[in-house]
């Protein structure tokens, strides 16, 4: 069984490589939420693409956060949807992207029916793709591609290790949560090893918050409510905290993991009202399952992190201070 798993992810790695080999135009796609793994990965391969000549350009839903716009090879990202109507475009490649109809949106746009390779490792990813590189349990997408690079025995250049030690940084939370395991640690110390910039790297995650950000944070943690039944913590950013302050969605996903590392209750959930008028429901666990949560909600994720969707909802606080999801009236 351990062979079998072994020879397929070694046998895809090896077709995706002939595929990039063949492909005149091909398209990267990242993920809707544009984090430090989907884009380190993504770009470790346009990088690696670019030094035989063929630059690729990486779609990505909006603009590139501001701590990724000093990533290497980051020009070649693109907001406009126009690439997708070149009827040249004969591969796509999606990175960490777990979701089948964001990415089908845009490969239905293109005039010509080109392959589509889904390389990624969440476990609720629903293989779309037509060539499906999922290493369920991997710690990062970047992992993935590390293996690939191994693989098909290339050796990454000093812009692709510090574009993959982004992705193993940025899933790991810089190798301290529960996706830590022996081969990412091995696998950043070949990328340091390679040329990586680790400094810029962590520097660009971590220890750069903002007074907004901070804000924020302290919203948040005022608001924390405990429900000691079900186990569960949470708290809620409405709407307003967060466009008065212009804080990203990492750095929501850092209230998160900071609360879920230092406070014990089997389940954390952090709800926002998002620009949408949707309210999204982020879960950490350090014990539980929440990606079956998350899917039977809609939503997917990873078995420690996960998080859905309730559409037209708002965040309310009653007047005993207790906060509650309410659905929108439909008028
Ligand atoms: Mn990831």
């Amino acid at each position: 069984m351990l062979f079998g798993y072994l020879n397929m992810e070694t046998y895809l790695h090896r077709h995706i490589h002939d595929l990039l080999l063949k492909a005149d135009h091909p398209v990267f796609i990242a993920d809707e939420r544009i984090d430090g793994d989907t884009l380190g990965s993504a770009l470790a391969v346009a990088d690696y693409l670019a030094s035989l000549g063929k630059k690729v350009p990486v779609f990505v839903s909006a603009p590139v956060p501001v701590q990724y716009q000093r990533l290497p090879r980051v020009s070649q990202c693109t907001t406009d949807i126009q690439v997708f109507a070149d009827p040249s475009i004969d591969l796509v490649v999606s990175f960490d992207c777990s979701d089948g109809k964001f990415i089908h949106s845009f490969v239905e746009q293109i005039p010509a029916r080109p392959t589509l390779v889904n390389i990624d490792h969440h476990t609720t990813n629903d293989r779309y793709g037509d060539v499906n590189q999922v290493i369920d349990g991997a710690p990062a997408t970047a992992y993935v591609i590390y293996r690939f690079f191994e693989v098909n025995r290339i050796l990454p250049s000093k812009d692709a290790a510090t574009c993959l030690l982004v992705g193993l940084c940025f899933d790991t939370m810089a190798f301290t949560n529960s996706a830590t395991n022996d081969g990412v640690l091995e696998a950043a110390s070949q990328l340091v090893l390679l040329g990586a910039r680790v400094q810029d790297v962590i520097r660009s995650l971590y220890q750069n918050r903002s007074i907004a950000a901070l804000r924020v944070w302290g919203l948040a943690l005022e608001r924390l409510q405990e429900d000691s039944v079900q186990g569960t913590l949470s708290t809620f950013l409405t709407r307003n905290d967060l466009d008065g302050n212009q804080v990203t969605d990492d750095e929501i996903d850092g209230i998160s993991n900071f609360l879920n590392i230092v406070i014990e209750s089997k389940i954390l959930l952090v709800l926002r009202e998002t620009p949408l008028g949707d309210v999204k429901v982020s879960m950490r666990s350090l014990t539980q399952d929440v990606s079956v949560i998350a899917k039977a909600n809609g939503g997917g994720g990873h078995v420690r992190a996960a998080g859905y969707t309730i559409p037209r909802a708002v965040l309310v606080c009653g007047d005993n201070g207790c906060w509650r999801v309410e659905k929108k009236q439909i008028n």
